[in-house]
């Protein structure tokens, strides 16, 4: 067992690739002895995710449903109206969420009336009391400290695979796009959300090398979202095989030894997996999951509040508490 009591950005290639290989049941043991170690394992946050602007994205991203050359059957949707996202957040609090998080379909934030819309929505709702976390494409520094001035807690922008990977997956930009923005977040102050998607294809040594990446930057993430793919009918990878819940168990339990102090997203994927399989992910690790009203992530399913409601009484989970500041 691994006496880890400190925070370690130092991890060799060796050393990632040898946690991600151990056998699952002692990269079980040994992740869940690790969650305990650093995190209340019965509270799990409860994050409501809501797409404030959908579909029609200039961006190749081979996995996404919102990419606009895809003949997907996404309905377009302009930003939203501020009234609706307030009233949306608002039932989110009620509703025992503690972080809202905004995603719109751009490449890019362009300083524009729509972006001070959503500075306006960032304001309102960190005012709610609530994490405000943003996923809008790349920013610019001055973008980022605008965000953070209006209240912005979190940005989320994933590696979503290995650096090698990444040119298979989008050619509508490159990976040192994806850093320069991250770069750009936490210079401004603003808490990162980074992970990644798994299922795209990629190998064993992709999902270490993103997973090494993340564990050896200056400071880690404080948020890591792992994504199973959601397969879209009408994206280059809708027959991709589905991912398996051992890979996704490997994934977490990793990510949870390498980086103990980050709150670790069980993401996509949820809809497609078994109370049971749901569990394992919790007992090794992922403490946070995505909800939402309309009963989908963004543009694919994810499992109903009521369900969700269900599976916490039944585990004995309770959802994590607002802060007192
Ligand atoms: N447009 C912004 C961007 O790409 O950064 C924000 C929204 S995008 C939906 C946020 C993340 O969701 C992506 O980086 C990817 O990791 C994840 N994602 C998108 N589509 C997915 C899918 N079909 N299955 C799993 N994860 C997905
Ligand atoms: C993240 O890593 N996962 C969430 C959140 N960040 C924005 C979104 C996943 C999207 C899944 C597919 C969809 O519904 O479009
Ligand atoms: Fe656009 Fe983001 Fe989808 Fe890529 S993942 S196509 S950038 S919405």
């Amino acid at each position: 067992m691994s006496k880890q009591n400190k925070i370690r950005n130092d991890w060799s290639f060796e050393e990632v690739s040898n946690i991600y290989n151990m056998d699952i049941l002692s990269l079980t043991y040994e992740a869940a002895h690790i969650h305990r170690k650093w995190h209340n394992p019965a509270a799990v946050q409860v994050c409501t995710l809501l797409s404030i602007k959908t579909g029609g994205c200039p961006e190749d991203c081979a996995y996404c449903g919102q990419a606009a050359r895809y003949h997907t059957d996404i309905k377009v949707k302009p930003l939203m109206d501020i009234d609706e996202v307030i009233a949306c957040a608002k039932r989110a609090k009620e509703a025992g969420s503690t972080r809202f998080c905004m995603a719109a379909a751009w490449r890019e934030v362009r300083d524009n009336r729509d972006f001070d819309r959503v500075l306006k929505m960032v304001k309102e709702v960190n005012a709610l009391g609530l994490e405000v976390c943003c996923t809008l494409g790349m920013l610019t520094s001055d973008q980022a400290k605008r965000l953070q001035e209006a209240g912005l807690f979190a940005y989320n922008h994933n590696l979503d695979s290995s650096s090698d990977y990444y040119q298979e997956i989008i050619s509508t930009r490159d990976f040192d796009d994806r850093l320069d923005t991250l770069e750009c977040v936490r210079r401004a102050g603003i808490s990162i959300c980074c992970g990644g998607i798994i299922g795209l294809g990629e190998s064993d040594e992709d999902r270490i090398a993103m997973l090494h990446q993340l564990a050896t930057m200056p400071n880690h993430p404080e948020s890591v979202p792992i994504n199973a793919l959601a397969r879209v009918k009408g994206t280059p990878l809708a027959n991709l095989p589905k991912v398996h819940v051992w890979e996704m168990i490997r994934m977490i339990a990793t990510a949870r030894i390498l980086m103990p102090k980050a709150m670790v997203r069980l993401s996509a994927g949820r809809s497609e997996m078994s109370t049971i399989e749901q569990a394992w992910c919790f007992l090794i690790g992922a403490n946070s999951i995505f909800t939402s009203e309309s009963e989908e992530l963004l543009v694919t399913p994810n499992p109903k509040l009521a369900e969700d409601n269900a599976m916490f009484k039944l585990l004995g989970l309770h959802a994590l508490p607002l802060k007192d500041n």
